[in-house]
């Protein structure tokens, strides 16, 4: 187990930064592990760049890197602050295709961390309405934005209620 970990918050890529990060902090392992506490991209300019290897570290280096989702992994909100232009910019033919799977992976990011079962961390906090338990229970990949609820997959009555609060909780 490690002695210590580096918590980091919107990077909103500014790849620049990620790399002074590292080279001061040190490079992800199991040892000097980092937990990124999303807004990942967003008003910088280069999310793509902070996105991949952020994501690359995830796989390639088991428990170095823990990856939270902030409220810019959302492809709504990436419409309004400079991510999709970005990665059209950047893929002109493909844009769309890889967008789809930024969409898919931004669903199962989890929504926190918790550290030594005492600490969480969540990009936006908690306040005195947040259910804990409710969160835990979550089903995240249902979730492409938070800026829209879900449609109800169900004809049941009350389920469109029940999917607006869990929803809620997600703000
Ligand atoms: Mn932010």
């Amino acid at each position: 187990m490690s002695k210590q970990i580096t918590i980091c918050g919107d990077l909103h890529g500014k790849f620049d930064d990620l790399l002074v990060i590292l080279h001061k902090n040190g490079l992800p392992s199991a040892e000097n592990p980092y937990i990124f506490n999303g807004d990942f991209v967003d008003r910088g300019k280069r999310g793509l760049e902070v996105f991949l290897i952020l994501l690359l570290c995830f796989i390639a280096i088991p428990g170095a890197v823990y990856l939270n989702r902030g409220n810019h992994e959302d492809i709504i909100m990436n419409q309004r602050y400079g991510f999709i232009r970005e990665v059209q910019s950047k893929y002109k033919k493909n844009h769309e295709k890889l967008l789809k799977l930024i969409e898919g992976v931004y669903r199962y990011l989890p929504l926190g961390t918790i550290i030594n079962n005492k600490v969480l961390v969540v990009h936006g906090g908690i306040s005195d309405s947040t259910d804990l338990e409710m969160i835990r229970s979550l089903d995240r990949g249902k979730y492409a934005s938070l800026l829209r609820p879900p449609l109800s997959d169900s004809s049941a009555p009350g389920s469109e209620v029940i999917n607006k609060v869990e929803w809620k909780q997600k703000l």
